[in-house]
């Protein structure tokens, strides 16, 4: 066990600070949609940043940015550290930016430190984790370990149909370094993230050791009916996509209990065209996200919305079509990396517990590359996507501390 690894919680300090005005809200958010031109700032910086730190900088085919920390022997499989810097729509600025800068700290902290580690260690920024502007979410990540084509990834578009190669193309994060682990493969990764739930500002615990994460399904529903005016047409001579789709809609709020006492739905997205006042919906789009740590509740899940879509169309006439837009297991992180956060935590002297992860994360795609490992620091009040989110700079401090210890026991375990 090392206890000689110190954070400059300065030098922490301010940079979150400074990352936190890159997309920022008037309420204290932030609003840095992947590849846009906030993401591009916050990017730039970090470059600069790994640069100032000594680290040799890798930018890859799906714009996922490496800092790689040259230390012990340099054929061997490097530990990778790191989260992502892109956020949700008004979303918080602790989501995945307190990630990608514990382990930047965490990293020269180890570098700073008398201890010298067996292998190299990377410090990386995941494109496209949360999703929302262009699908599949834990997009970068899922490139990096072949769950999803890189080719595909790139094609993705967001609502205005641009792709995901052009704004990397625009904000120059179209990187030369194929999008893959190094030939020597990864030794083991870690991330921290907030909670994004309420376990440990309840119970005043400072970090939880992540055991696994919920699997999730997404599925984008599109319901056809027929425009018409909404004042002669008679009720029963109608095709309303919209009150299909809400019929639908209130069946899959009906549905997590029936499949797990910890599933859960949400429409978080709903589009209806014409989208008139006085004109029956031609057009009804919604998209689900479905999750529990019962991955065989999430496919039935799946099956069940599909069921309730096709009957609801059928009482209004409608056509449909349901996009399994992604799909990610539920997981358990690695015994090895826990049992290194268990010792990390230990070192650190800093009070933890174990949790499930609700959240998807970049962790889950690696944990099918190598050893995955997670912590987390509290979200006050479990608030998170969304400007509220909020995490006591103590307890960012904390979890900095025992992320820096768990990564240079992983760094130096044989
Ligand atoms: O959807 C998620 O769980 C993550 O925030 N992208
Ligand atoms: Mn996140
Ligand atoms: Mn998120």
């Amino acid at each position: 066990m090392h206890d000689d690894v110190a954070i400059d919680t300065d030098r922490f300090r301010e940079r979150f600070e400074a990352y936190a005005e890159f997309g920022a809200t008037d309420a204290g958010g932030l609003h840095r949609l992947a590849l846009s031109d906030a993401d591009r700032r916050a990017r730039d910086r970090f470059v600069e940043d790994l640069r100032d730190a000594g680290l040799d900088v890798r930018i890859d085919e799906l714009g996922n940015v490496f800092g790689r920390y040259e230390a012990g022997d340099p054929d061997a499989a490097p530990v990778l550290v790191g989260s992502h810097l892109d956020s949700q729509p008004y979303g918080g600025r602790f989501d995945g930016q307190l990630g990608v800068l514990t382990a930047l700290e965490a990293v020269q902290a180890i570098a700073e430190s008398p201890v010298e580690p067996d292998r190299p260690v990377e410090v990386v920024n995941w494109t496209n984790e949360e999703g929302t502007r262009f699908q599949p979410s834990m997009m970068g990540s899922s490139g990096y370990v072949g769950y999803e084509p890189v080719e595909e990834l790139l094609d993705a578009t967001d609502r205005d149909g641009v792709s995901v190669r052009e704004e990397l193309e625009r904000i120059g994060y179209d990187g030369d370094a194929p999008c893959e682990p190094p030939e020597a493969g990864v030794h083991s990764f870690l991330e921290l993230h907030v909670e994004q739930g309420p376990v440990l500002d309840d119970e005043g615990v400072p970090v939880a050791i992540v055991d696994g994460v919920y699997g999730l399904s997404w599925l984008r529903v599109t319901v056809d009916g027929e425009a018409n005016h909404a004042g002669p047409t008679p009720m029963h001579d109608r095709s309303d996509a919209l009150a299909a789709a809400t019929d639908a809609i209130r069946e899959v709020n009906r549905l997590p209990q029936q499949l797990s006492a910890d599933a859960v739905a949400t429409v978080g997205e709903l589009a209806v065209e014409p989208n008139s006042i006085n004109v029956i919906p031609a057009r009804a789009e919604f998209t689900v996200d479905l999750r529990s740590y019962d991955d065989d509740a999430v496919d039935r899940g799946v099956e069940r919305v599909e069921a309730e879509v096709a009957a609801a169309c059928d009482r209004h006439g409608a056509d449909y079509e349901v996009e399994r837009v992604s799909r990610h297991h539920s997981l358990s992180f690695s015994d090895r990396v826990r049992d290194a956060a268990d010792r990390g935590v230990a070192a650190a002297g800093v009070d933890a517990r174990h949790l499930v992860s609700g959240a998807g994360h970049d962790a889950q795609h690696l944990q099918t590359l190598t050893d995955a490992g997670m912590l987390f620091v509290p979200s006050v009040d479990g608030y998170t996507h969304t400007e509220a989110e909020y995490t006591e700079w103590a307890d960012c401090v904390a979890g900095a501390r025992a992320f820096a210890h768990t990564a240079l026991e992983l760094a130096t375990e044989n």
